[in-house]
């Protein structure tokens, strides 16, 4: 009988201790995982995830692109795979990017001897071009010409927390800088906007949404084309 008892207290440790540890080394999401990312930028080995939650009201406010690479790779190589739009002031991407995503802003300040840090990410989310707006202060108070887009930057006004997971770690806010991020394989990066967080304050990246890869300009001239041969038959037939 002690011997059941036993055995049935050592099962009940076992089962308690499997939730303990499935809690402990969960991915930041329950039902989001790398199979669920469908826009993939580089090619190599290794794999990390990009969130950015946006937190502005417009749907999806949350994004996630996929990065691959060989070797060593650091939270600033992954956004400049990515971006396809945006300035750098001075610094190695001083005035543009040239990523892959061209629906993908970002605004980046250098500084000498801590690299980048993040003022501002935009996204072109009704894919009809993107511009911005530096505003009345520039850093601060920058906007996105198309109010269909995200857009938004602050230093003081507002925060873009950095959030990191490895080893398929919960969210942890990153005491690191973009440039100074190491990135593993298995890693997520997750930039999350608050308006009214100061500085190293804000939340995690809620469950994001696949971004999609850009429709390429033939494909938006093609549909462009249809359209007008379609008015011209209707014109016809009237
Ligand atoms: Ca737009
Ligand atoms: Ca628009």
């Amino acid at each position: 009988m002690r011997r059941k008892t036993n055995s049935i207290i050592l099962a009940m440790c076992f089962i308690a201790l499997m939730f303990c540890c499935h809690s402990a080394i969960a991915s930041p999401y329950e039902d989001f995982d790398f199979d669920d990312i469908t826009y993939w930028v580089g090619e190599g080995e290794n794999q990390a995830a990009f969130v950015v939650d946006w937190w502005d009201g417009k749907e999806p406010e949350c994004l996630v692109w996929g990065y691959r690479w060989d070797g060593e790779a650091t939270g600033e190589d992954m956004i400049v795979a990515l971006v396809g739009n945006g300035t750098a002031s001075s610094g190695t991407y001083a005035g543009g990017f040239s990523g892959a995503d061209s629906r993908l802003y970002a605004t980046l300040v250098y500084y000498s001897g801590l690299g980048y840090a993040l003022t501002g990410l935009g996204y072109d989310l009704d894919n009809d071009g993107f511009e911005y707006d530096p505003g009345a202060e520039p850093g601060e108070t920058g906007y996105p010409a198309d109010i269909d887009d995200h857009y938004v930057e602050g230093w003081y006004s507002g925060y873009w927390s950095y959030w990191l997971s490895d080893n398929d770690s919960d969210w942890s806010y990153s005491g690191y800088g973009l440039s100074n991020r190491t990135l593993s394989d298995g890693s997520w990066d997750g930039w999350s906007f608050s308006n009214t967080a100061a500085m190293g304050a804000g939340s995690a990246p809620p469950t994001p949404t696949a971004a999609e890869a850009p429709v390429p300009i033939p494909g938006a001239i093609w549909l462009l084309g249809g359209g007008l041969i379609g008015i011209i038959g209707m014109r016809r037939k009237n």
